[in-house]
């Protein structure tokens, strides 16, 4: 499938998608949203798709929405619908992060603000350039913080640093997203693909289904009281129990050697 706004590329089971508007720090107009809804989707399907990496083109990760767009215009005469904009373009994004069963890893590779922010935050992991910051733009143009940040962000950072971190707008570089539990390792800038490809090299690896029942638990987990959980992780349990991969997981431990996962 071809792209107009987005770059797809499958290495040794490796996906990297690369929002790619480098003129306006890829910030998403309707069309990259729809693109990467659709990419996320095909990622899903394919088998030979064991790792997901985000990132984008040029000296930006994404800084939200395309502020020029006429469909969130404030402009007219008629005021916008960004409920309806919500609802289609990005809420379809964070949810698809959130359950697709394949361990995502953005890479931040310069700024991220707003909606750009918050998909990075919906990504499993995030590795950020020292050079990249963070920032939770929307209160500077009069929003809330969308695209699942409110809910992200609480359970990241804690909820009086999210409540602040939001309500400032100010920027926060990658130390200090470090400090705040928002990012998983911070890599010099000539140096992030290297960071990032080693870990993703490694999930790429490992035993694909169980990484997603993980992935699956751990939302389940956000949600229900701990006696529910334990009944919840007794069927994932099962479930992953019957993997090809949990079989070999045991043999190799049995026989002294590096598991083959093959994410069956
Ligand atoms: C941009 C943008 C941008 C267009 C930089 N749009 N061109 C959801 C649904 C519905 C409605 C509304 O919102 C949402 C969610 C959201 O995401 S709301 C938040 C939207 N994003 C922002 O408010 C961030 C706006 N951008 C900035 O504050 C700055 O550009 C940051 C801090 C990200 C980067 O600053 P600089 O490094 O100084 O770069 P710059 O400002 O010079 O930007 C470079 C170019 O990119 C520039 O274009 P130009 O033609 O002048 O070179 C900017 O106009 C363009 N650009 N963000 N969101």
């Amino acid at each position: 499938m071809a792209y107009e706004f987005l770059l797809y590329e499958v290495q040794e089971q490796i996906l990297t998608i690369t929002l790619n508007r480098p003129d306006c720090l890829n910030a998403f107009n309707d069309e990259m949203s729809f693109e990467l809804q659709k990419a996320l989707k095909e990622a899903e399907k394919d088998p030979g798709v064991r790792c997901i990496v985000l990132t984008g083109a040029g000296r930006g990760f994404s800084a939200g929405q395309d502020l020029r767009s006429r469909s969130v215009s404030a402009d007219n005469a008629e005021k916008p619908h960004l409920g309806e904009s919500i609802r289609k373009r990005y809420s379809p994004i964070v949810s698809k992060l959130r359950s697709i069963e394949k361990p995502v890893i953005a890479m931040v590779n310069g700024v991220a603000a707003g909606a750009g922010a918050s998909i990075a935050f919906a990504c499993d992991l995030r590795v950020a350039a020292q050079s990249a910051k963070f920032i939770q733009a929307f209160i500077k143009v009069g929003l809330i913080p969308d695209s699942g940040a409110c809910w992200l962000l609480p359970r990241l950072m804690g909820l009086g640093s999210a409540f602040e971190f939001a309500v400032t707008g100010e920027p926060l570089n990658a130390d200090a997203a470090l400090r705040a539990g928002l990012v998983n390792r911070v890599a010099a800038d000539e140096q992030l693909r290297e960071v990032t490809f080693e870990l993703a090299k490694r999930l790429a690896k490992g035993p694909t289904q169980a990484i997603g029942l993980l992935k699956r638990a751990m939302n389940k987990a956000l949600s229900v009281d701990f006696d529910a959980f334990l009944d919840y992780e007794a069927h994932i349990q099962e479930i992953a129990g019957q993997t090809e991969d949990y079989r070999e997981g045991v043999a190799a431990f049995l026989e002294k050697r590096p598991a083959q996962f093959q994410g069956k």
